[in-house]
Protein backbone atom coordinates (compact mmCIF):
# COMPACT_ATOMS: atom_id res chain seq x y z
CA UNK A 1 0.00 0.00 0.00
CA UNK A 2 1.34 3.67 -0.89
CA UNK A 3 1.97 6.07 1.31
CA UNK A 4 -0.51 8.46 0.01
CA UNK A 5 -3.30 5.81 -0.57
CA UNK A 6 -3.03 5.09 3.66
CA UNK A 7 -3.34 8.44 4.35
CA UNK A 8 -6.15 8.40 2.08
CA UNK A 9 -8.07 5.71 3.93
CA UNK A 10 -6.88 7.00 7.11
CA UNK A 11 -8.89 10.25 6.71
CA UNK A 12 -11.77 8.30 5.54
CA UNK A 13 -12.27 6.39 8.52
CA UNK A 14 -11.86 9.92 10.50
CA UNK A 15 -14.50 11.34 8.78
CA UNK A 16 -17.00 8.26 8.61
CA UNK A 17 -16.93 8.06 12.71
CA UNK A 18 -17.50 11.86 12.68
CA UNK A 19 -20.43 11.57 10.72
CA UNK A 20 -21.78 9.08 12.74
CA UNK A 21 -21.20 11.16 15.51
CA UNK A 22 -22.90 13.69 14.62
CA UNK A 23 -25.70 11.38 13.51
CA UNK A 24 -25.74 8.81 16.36
CA UNK A 25 -27.77 8.14 19.55
CA UNK A 26 -27.62 11.94 21.33
CA UNK A 27 -24.65 12.80 23.44
CA UNK A 28 -25.54 14.16 26.87
CA UNK A 29 -24.51 17.68 25.53
CA UNK A 30 -26.75 17.60 22.74
CA UNK A 31 -29.76 20.51 23.09
CA UNK A 32 -33.41 19.26 23.45
CA UNK A 33 -35.46 19.50 20.07
CA UNK A 34 -37.26 22.75 19.83
CA UNK A 35 -40.01 21.24 18.36
CA UNK A 36 -41.97 19.47 21.11
CA UNK A 37 -42.82 15.24 20.28
CA UNK A 38 -45.88 14.80 18.20
CA UNK A 39 -47.61 13.17 21.10
CA UNK A 40 -46.61 16.04 23.52
CA UNK A 41 -49.02 18.15 21.34
CA UNK A 42 -51.97 19.90 23.48
CA UNK A 43 -55.27 19.07 22.10
CA UNK A 44 -58.70 20.18 22.68
CA UNK A 45 -59.55 18.17 25.86
CA UNK A 46 -56.10 19.38 27.32
CA UNK A 47 -57.63 22.90 27.48
CA UNK A 48 -59.46 25.20 30.15
CA UNK A 49 -60.48 28.68 28.68
CA UNK A 50 -61.36 31.51 30.77
CA UNK A 51 -63.93 33.97 29.13
CA UNK A 52 -64.73 36.37 31.31
CA UNK A 53 -67.78 37.59 29.32
CA UNK A 54 -68.63 41.45 29.96
CA UNK A 55 -72.41 41.16 30.00
CA UNK A 56 -75.73 40.60 27.92
CA UNK A 57 -76.38 43.91 27.00
CA UNK A 58 -77.44 43.07 23.50
CA UNK A 59 -78.01 40.40 20.80
CA UNK A 60 -74.65 40.71 19.70
CA UNK A 61 -73.67 39.48 22.81
CA UNK A 62 -76.01 36.47 23.07
CA UNK A 63 -74.80 35.71 20.21
CA UNK A 64 -71.29 36.08 20.83
CA UNK A 65 -71.87 34.28 24.33
CA UNK A 66 -73.77 31.06 22.78
CA UNK A 67 -70.69 30.96 19.95
CA UNK A 68 -68.18 30.41 23.05
CA UNK A 69 -70.18 27.81 24.34
CA UNK A 70 -70.99 25.98 21.38
CA UNK A 71 -67.56 25.80 20.43
CA UNK A 72 -66.52 24.82 23.64
CA UNK A 73 -68.97 22.14 23.68
CA UNK A 74 -67.76 21.25 20.09
CA UNK A 75 -64.55 21.06 20.61
CA UNK A 76 -64.18 18.97 23.79
CA UNK A 77 -62.20 21.84 25.52
CA UNK A 78 -62.85 22.70 29.23
CA UNK A 79 -64.84 26.86 29.58
CA UNK A 80 -64.77 28.80 32.34
CA UNK A 81 -67.83 31.57 31.89
CA UNK A 82 -69.14 34.54 33.17
CA UNK A 83 -71.32 37.42 33.02
CA UNK A 84 -69.40 41.00 34.43
CA UNK A 85 -72.61 42.53 33.57
CA UNK A 86 -70.91 45.38 31.92
CA UNK A 87 -68.86 45.98 34.85
CA UNK A 88 -65.01 45.86 34.31
CA UNK A 89 -64.64 45.75 38.48
CA UNK A 90 -66.67 42.04 37.97
CA UNK A 91 -64.02 41.08 35.18
CA UNK A 92 -61.12 41.65 36.43
CA UNK A 93 -62.22 39.72 39.57
CA UNK A 94 -63.27 36.90 37.31
CA UNK A 95 -60.13 36.90 35.69
CA UNK A 96 -58.07 36.95 38.84
CA UNK A 97 -59.82 33.71 39.39
CA UNK A 98 -58.88 32.46 36.52
CA UNK A 99 -55.47 32.95 37.11
CA UNK A 100 -55.70 31.35 40.33
CA UNK A 101 -57.08 28.69 39.08
CA UNK A 102 -54.21 28.07 36.29
CA UNK A 103 -56.17 28.25 33.36
CA UNK A 104 -54.59 27.80 30.29
CA UNK A 105 -55.67 30.32 28.15
CA UNK A 106 -57.46 33.97 29.07
CA UNK A 107 -59.98 35.38 25.86
CA UNK A 108 -61.01 38.86 27.04
CA UNK A 109 -63.74 40.49 26.02
CA UNK A 110 -62.51 43.87 27.49
CA UNK A 111 -66.13 46.57 28.40
CA UNK A 112 -63.82 49.57 28.37
CA UNK A 113 -60.20 50.21 26.87
CA UNK A 114 -58.32 51.40 30.22
CA UNK A 115 -58.01 50.13 32.94
CA UNK A 116 -56.22 46.76 32.15
CA UNK A 117 -53.00 47.26 32.66
CA UNK A 118 -52.33 45.65 36.29
CA UNK A 119 -54.64 42.55 35.78
CA UNK A 120 -52.77 41.97 32.41
CA UNK A 121 -49.34 42.01 34.20
CA UNK A 122 -50.78 39.13 36.48
CA UNK A 123 -51.97 36.76 33.66
CA UNK A 124 -48.50 37.27 31.92
CA UNK A 125 -46.66 36.85 35.54
CA UNK A 126 -48.36 34.04 36.16
CA UNK A 127 -47.67 33.09 32.36
CA UNK A 128 -51.25 32.60 31.25
CA UNK A 129 -51.79 33.70 27.77
CA UNK A 130 -54.38 36.51 26.68
CA UNK A 131 -56.36 37.06 23.87
CA UNK A 132 -58.09 40.30 23.59
CA UNK A 133 -61.49 39.67 21.91
CA UNK A 134 -64.09 42.12 20.47
CA UNK A 135 -63.51 45.52 21.47
CA UNK A 136 -59.56 46.63 22.16
CA UNK A 137 -57.33 48.02 24.75
CA UNK A 138 -55.52 50.41 25.73
CA UNK A 139 -52.86 48.45 27.21
CA UNK A 140 -49.31 48.17 25.78
CA UNK A 141 -48.73 44.99 23.34
CA UNK A 142 -46.54 43.35 25.57
CA UNK A 143 -49.14 42.35 27.90
CA UNK A 144 -51.37 40.50 25.82
CA UNK A 145 -51.05 37.57 23.25
CA UNK A 146 -53.16 39.08 20.20
CA UNK A 147 -56.51 40.59 19.29
CA UNK A 148 -59.07 39.41 17.55
CA UNK A 149 -62.26 41.33 16.69
CA UNK A 150 -63.97 43.79 14.55
CA UNK A 151 -62.17 47.32 12.64
CA UNK A 152 -64.79 49.57 14.87
CA UNK A 153 -63.21 52.62 13.23
CA UNK A 154 -64.09 51.27 9.47
CA UNK A 155 -67.85 50.64 10.85
CA UNK A 156 -67.84 54.51 11.76
CA UNK A 157 -66.44 55.55 8.26
CA UNK A 158 -68.59 53.11 6.70
CA UNK A 159 -71.91 54.27 8.13
CA UNK A 160 -70.83 57.79 7.14
CA UNK A 161 -70.24 56.93 3.87
CA UNK A 162 -74.40 55.86 3.95
CA UNK A 163 -75.19 59.83 5.19
CA UNK A 164 -72.82 61.26 2.67
CA UNK A 165 -74.58 59.48 -0.46
CA UNK A 166 -77.29 60.69 1.52
CA UNK A 167 -77.40 64.23 2.25
CA UNK A 168 -75.14 65.80 -0.53
CA UNK A 169 -76.53 68.91 0.10
CA UNK A 170 -75.86 68.80 3.67
CA UNK A 171 -77.63 67.96 6.81
CA UNK A 172 -78.19 67.84 10.71
CA UNK A 173 -77.92 63.95 12.35
CA UNK A 174 -77.73 62.23 16.07
CA UNK A 175 -75.30 60.21 17.56
CA UNK A 176 -76.72 57.28 19.85
CA UNK A 177 -73.36 56.16 21.33
CA UNK A 178 -72.32 52.79 22.78
CA UNK A 179 -70.48 52.31 26.26
CA UNK A 180 -68.23 55.61 27.27
CA UNK A 181 -64.85 54.23 26.43
CA UNK A 182 -65.85 51.02 25.28
CA UNK A 183 -63.66 50.63 22.14
CA UNK A 184 -66.53 49.99 20.02
CA UNK A 185 -68.48 53.40 20.84
CA UNK A 186 -64.59 55.04 20.74
CA UNK A 187 -63.84 53.15 17.09
CA UNK A 188 -67.22 53.81 15.45
CA UNK A 189 -67.34 57.67 16.70
CA UNK A 190 -63.93 58.33 15.37
CA UNK A 191 -64.61 56.36 11.87
CA UNK A 192 -68.15 58.69 11.46
CA UNK A 193 -66.15 61.90 12.32
CA UNK A 194 -63.06 60.97 10.13
CA UNK A 195 -65.38 60.34 7.09
CA UNK A 196 -68.16 62.58 7.35
CA UNK A 197 -69.02 65.27 4.83
CA UNK A 198 -68.35 69.09 5.85
CA UNK A 199 -72.14 69.89 5.69
CA UNK A 200 -73.40 67.03 7.85
CA UNK A 201 -73.59 68.01 11.21
CA UNK A 202 -73.50 65.68 14.77
CA UNK A 203 -76.07 68.21 16.32
CA UNK A 204 -75.94 66.29 19.64
CA UNK A 205 -74.10 62.74 20.96
CA UNK A 206 -75.34 60.51 23.70
CA UNK A 207 -74.34 57.37 25.24
CA UNK A 208 -77.45 54.23 25.53
CA UNK A 209 -74.62 51.85 26.43
CA UNK A 210 -75.22 49.58 24.62
CA UNK A 211 -78.77 48.65 25.38
CA UNK A 212 -82.38 48.90 24.17
CA UNK A 213 -83.73 50.14 27.65
CA UNK A 214 -80.93 52.63 28.41
CA UNK A 215 -81.80 53.70 24.59
CA UNK A 216 -85.61 55.05 24.77
CA UNK A 217 -85.35 57.31 27.11
CA UNK A 218 -82.36 59.10 25.41
CA UNK A 219 -84.50 59.26 22.26
CA UNK A 220 -87.48 60.35 23.99
CA UNK A 221 -84.94 63.22 25.18
CA UNK A 222 -83.68 64.33 22.24
CA UNK A 223 -87.31 64.53 21.01
CA UNK A 224 -87.97 66.82 23.54
CA UNK A 225 -85.18 69.17 22.50
CA UNK A 226 -85.34 68.60 18.43
CA UNK A 227 -87.70 68.31 16.02
CA UNK A 228 -87.41 65.32 13.51
CA UNK A 229 -87.20 66.46 9.91
CA UNK A 230 -86.16 70.23 10.82
CA UNK A 231 -83.77 69.96 13.64
CA UNK A 232 -81.87 67.09 12.63
CA UNK A 233 -82.63 64.37 9.60
CA UNK A 234 -80.66 61.49 10.55
CA UNK A 235 -79.74 59.29 13.20
CA UNK A 236 -76.13 57.00 13.59
CA UNK A 237 -77.22 54.38 16.12
CA UNK A 238 -73.94 52.13 17.45
CA UNK A 239 -75.97 49.02 17.79
CA UNK A 240 -79.68 47.74 16.85
CA UNK A 241 -80.14 47.37 20.20
CA UNK A 242 -80.46 50.85 20.97
CA UNK A 243 -82.07 51.17 17.47
CA UNK A 244 -84.99 49.38 18.56
CA UNK A 245 -85.41 51.07 21.72
CA UNK A 246 -85.10 54.53 19.63
CA UNK A 247 -87.98 53.17 17.28
CA UNK A 248 -89.86 52.94 20.20
CA UNK A 249 -89.42 56.33 21.49
CA UNK A 250 -90.38 57.58 17.40
CA UNK A 251 -93.14 55.83 17.36
CA UNK A 252 -94.12 57.51 20.23
CA UNK A 253 -93.35 60.57 19.07
CA UNK A 254 -95.68 60.04 15.52
CA UNK A 255 -92.26 59.58 13.30
CA UNK A 256 -93.34 57.21 10.68
CA UNK A 257 -90.74 55.17 9.37
CA UNK A 258 -88.37 56.67 6.18
CA UNK A 259 -88.95 60.28 8.32
CA UNK A 260 -85.48 60.01 9.46
CA UNK A 261 -82.37 58.32 7.73
CA UNK A 262 -81.28 56.11 10.04
CA UNK A 263 -77.89 53.85 9.84
CA UNK A 264 -77.32 51.22 12.68
CA UNK A 265 -74.31 49.08 13.46
CA UNK A 266 -74.14 44.78 14.30
CA UNK A 267 -76.27 43.45 11.61
CA UNK A 268 -78.83 41.37 13.87
CA UNK A 269 -81.66 40.06 13.34
CA UNK A 270 -83.38 42.75 15.16
CA UNK A 271 -81.80 45.20 13.17
CA UNK A 272 -82.76 43.21 9.59
CA UNK A 273 -86.42 43.29 11.04
CA UNK A 274 -86.11 46.85 11.51
CA UNK A 275 -84.57 47.39 7.81
CA UNK A 276 -87.80 45.18 6.36
CA UNK A 277 -89.87 47.86 8.66
CA UNK A 278 -88.48 50.37 6.80
CA UNK A 279 -86.75 52.16 9.91
CA UNK A 280 -82.88 51.69 9.32
CA UNK A 281 -81.82 52.84 6.04
CA UNK A 282 -78.24 50.78 6.37
CA UNK A 283 -76.65 48.12 8.92
CA UNK A 284 -73.36 48.17 9.11
CA UNK A 285 -72.29 44.46 9.91
CA UNK A 286 -70.26 43.59 13.04
CA UNK A 287 -70.12 39.62 13.72
CA UNK A 288 -69.61 38.26 17.20
CA UNK A 289 -69.19 34.67 16.09
CA UNK A 290 -65.78 34.92 17.01
CA UNK A 291 -65.63 31.67 18.96
CA UNK A 292 -63.90 29.16 16.76
CA UNK A 293 -61.10 31.20 15.41
CA UNK A 294 -59.95 31.94 19.18
CA UNK A 295 -59.85 28.68 20.40
CA UNK A 296 -57.97 27.76 17.50
CA UNK A 297 -55.43 30.37 18.43
CA UNK A 298 -55.76 29.63 21.86
CA UNK A 299 -54.42 26.23 21.19
CA UNK A 300 -51.71 27.33 18.89
CA UNK A 301 -50.68 29.10 22.57
CA UNK A 302 -50.90 25.97 24.47
CA UNK A 303 -48.29 24.39 21.98
CA UNK A 304 -46.29 27.04 21.61
CA UNK A 305 -46.70 27.69 18.04
CA UNK A 306 -46.58 31.48 16.64
CA UNK A 307 -50.20 33.20 16.23
CA UNK A 308 -51.59 36.12 14.31
CA UNK A 309 -51.17 39.67 16.48
CA UNK A 310 -54.07 41.06 14.95
CA UNK A 311 -57.27 39.16 13.33
CA UNK A 312 -60.28 41.67 11.96
CA UNK A 313 -63.60 40.18 11.19
CA UNK A 314 -63.91 40.05 7.32
CA UNK A 315 -67.75 42.36 7.31
CA UNK A 316 -70.06 44.40 5.27
CA UNK A 317 -72.95 46.98 4.97
CA UNK A 318 -76.63 45.41 4.78
CA UNK A 319 -79.74 47.25 2.86
CA UNK A 320 -82.99 46.74 2.94
CA UNK A 321 -83.66 45.95 -0.74
CA UNK A 322 -82.28 42.49 0.55
CA UNK A 323 -83.15 42.71 3.73
CA UNK A 324 -86.51 40.37 3.70
CA UNK A 325 -84.87 37.75 1.56
CA UNK A 326 -81.69 37.57 4.25
CA UNK A 327 -83.52 37.47 7.43
CA UNK A 328 -84.54 34.06 7.57
CA UNK A 329 -80.61 32.85 6.87
CA UNK A 330 -78.93 35.23 9.53
CA UNK A 331 -77.65 32.86 12.85
CA UNK A 332 -78.38 36.39 15.01
O1 LIG B 1 -71.77 46.19 18.53
C1 LIG B 1 -72.89 45.76 20.56
C2 LIG B 1 -72.43 45.08 21.79
O2 LIG B 1 -68.40 45.24 21.24
C3 LIG B 1 -68.84 44.93 18.97
O3 LIG B 1 -71.06 45.39 21.85
C4 LIG B 1 -69.37 44.87 20.33
C5 LIG B 1 -70.60 45.67 20.57
C6 LIG B 1 -71.77 45.41 19.66
O4 LIG B 1 -73.13 45.38 22.89
O5 LIG B 1 -74.13 45.31 20.15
Amino acid sequence: MSKKLLYNLLAAVMLASLVLTACGAPAATQPAPAEPAASAKKTYADMTLCYPQLGAESDWRTANTASFKQTAEELGAKLIFSDAQQKQENQISAMRACIQQGVDVIALPPVVEDGWDAVLTEAKNAGIPVIIVDRSVSADKSLYAAHIGSDMKLEGERSAEEFNKKFTDGAKILELSGTTGSGAAVGRAEGLRNKLNANIEIIDSQTGNFTRAEALPVMQAFLQKYKPGEDFQGIFIHNDDMGIGAIEALKAAGVKPGDLFIVSVDGTRGGFQAMVDGWFQADVECNPLLGPQVFEMALKLMNGEPIEAETLTNETVYYPDKAAELLPSRQY
